[in-house]
């Protein structure tokens, strides 16, 4: 299995997402891989049409790969889980329109917590200390579980300023908690949700990976280099990509994040 792995989006999905695109055949990708967060980013959270260009074109991509043949497994970060549970935080849109959309594109999308792939779980934000994936993560999310998302999502470490010991699957921090604290029974884990400037591997007595390369500082300059991940048979490939280029082509357009036309906030 030759699997990509496609780190937090944060709205940039139709900046990032033709970038991986290029990638597929050349790569001989069988399945696809996101990791969550497509929405919500600094200073956007106002700009109603932003969130819903993106939304249309993550699924219209995701569809359009899967009526391709190619499989793409869409997992559930912090940020798309509020959407889905009404639990908004301060970093959410406050749209009702968007948030009603957003959440009927998620479950279409039919998005899911956890993956496990040739030997590595792979999740939004990891697996610490004795938190472990139950059946209903591996599936895509249906209504009955909304009760225990919102839980999940309201469990947030220290490190992320919650009062949990740790942060559940969707907020694990990965320098002060999941690289040093992971969940033994799962030492190899690929994750996002903690942005790096590259991919980022922490080996003691395990291999956990975080592929968060795709965020950006609140100045919306890139702190990583868009690196993707490539795991192949059980071993881990690092694939660059002209992430830079392309947000540097944007902002210079300023077509990177356009302004609402009707942006209220
Ligand atoms: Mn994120």
């Amino acid at each position: 299995m030759r699997t990509l792995v496609v780190g937090d989006l944060h709205l940039l999905g139709s900046t990032v997402l033709p970038l991986v695109t290029a990638k597929l055949s050349d790569l001989a990708v069988d399945q696809v891989v996101l990791v969550g967060d497509y929405f919500d980013q600094w200073s956007e959270t106002g700009n109603s049409e932003l969130y819903q260009r993106e939304l249309v074109f993550l699924t219209d991509w995701v569809t359009a790969l899967r009526a391709q043949g190619t499989p793409v497994v869409c997992l559930l970060g912090n940020h798309d889980v509020p959407y889905l549970t009404g639990s908004l935080s301060h970093y959410s849109s406050a749209d009702p329109v968007v948030g009603r959309k957003i959440s009927a594109g998620l479950f279409q999308l039919g998005c899911q917590l956890a993956l496990k792939s040739d030997g590595y779980l792979l999740s939004h934000a990891g697996f610490v200390d004795t938190e472990a994936p139950e059946p209903w993560y591996f599936a895509p999310l249906s209504r009955e579980h909304l009760s225990d998302l919102n839980r999940l999502e309201h469990n947030v470490g220290f490190s992320r300023g919650g009062l949990a010991r740790w942060g559940s699957l969707l907020w694990a921090d990965f320098d002060t908690e999941l690289s040093g604290y992971f969940n033994p029974d799962y030492p190899r884990q690929i994750v996002g949700h903690t942005p790096v400037p590259q991919l980022t591997r922490e080996c003691a007595g395990g291999t956990i990976i975080d592929v968060d390369t795709f965020s950006l500082f609140s100045n919306h300059r890139p702190i990583g280099n868009g690196d993707l991940l490539l795991l192949v048979e059980g071993r881990v490939q690092t694939i660059s990509t002209d992430f830079i280029q392309a947000l540097a082509i944007k902002q210079a357009q300023g077509d990177l994040f356009p302004p609402s036309s009707q942006n209220w906030f």
